[in-house]
């Protein structure tokens, strides 16, 4: 079995090369660049998913797509002992599944959109007052959670953590700061030795 997962640099395929780190499984990480004009992924992953985006995990002749889609098949196939994803008999694993969904669900489309519409220098239009407004309040769901629990699935760390974190971060980055659960959050998950091992990989 040989596993590879394609990476591009400075997007969400990062959180994947976290959790493949946390997970100390053997995986090749095949990386690439965005146009720097475009900032588009090359062609070369078109030849690999017809969508020709990152992340794309191969493990032998199978290839999928898809951050979430991609952590849970890593983790039902290589953490048998369940260190980073709940059980199904566990009280954490609902709030996990959903916190591991809307990592591209709706606490984040509102980001996306907004940010196409930063670029298009559309933001003072009333499609880009409703996505702050709507950024804004999963902003305020995520404080309310962190401010509860110390991670996303409750008292421990899990594969919810990874893919939450790049959203989290280019939340930051956009927004200038966080607000303070959160933030203690994003440092407690930043310092682990995994975490780390990403960012010497390249983001
Ligand atoms: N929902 C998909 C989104 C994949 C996606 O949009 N990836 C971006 C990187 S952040 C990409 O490849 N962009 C380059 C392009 O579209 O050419 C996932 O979670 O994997």
């Amino acid at each position: 079995m040989a596993l590879k997962l394609h990476h591009l640099n400075a997007s969400r395929s990062q959180r994947l090369v976290w959790l493949v780190e946390e997970m100390g499984i053997d995986c090749e990480i095949v990386h690439y660049q965005r146009h720097p004009e475009t900032n588009l992924a090359p062609p070369e992953l078109l030849d690999i998913h017809p969508m020709g985006k990152s992340p794309l995990l191969e493990d032998d002749d199978v290839v999928i797509a898809e951050t979430g889609a991609i952590a849970e098949y890593l983790l039902a196939k290589h953490d048998p002992d369940h260190k980073l994803h709940p059980r199904s008999d566990s009280p954490d694993f609902p709030r996990y599944l959903e916190w591991v969904h809307s990592a591209e669900g709706a606490p984040f489309l509102p980001g996306l959109f907004g940010f196409y519409l930063l670029r298009s220098e559309l933001t003072d239009i009333p499609l880009a007052h409703a996505m702050a407004a709507e950024a804004a309040k999963a902003a305020a769901h995520i404080e309310a959670h962190l401010a509860k629990h110390d991670y996303f699935a409750g008292d421990s760390f899990t594969a919810a953590d990874c893919l939450m974190g790049f959203q989290i971060q280019n939340t930051a980055l956009r927004a200038g700061a966080l607000p303070p659960a959160t933030q203690a959050w994003l440092e407690r998950v930043q310092a682990r030795p995994a975490y780390k091992k990403m960012l010497e990989i390249g983001v």
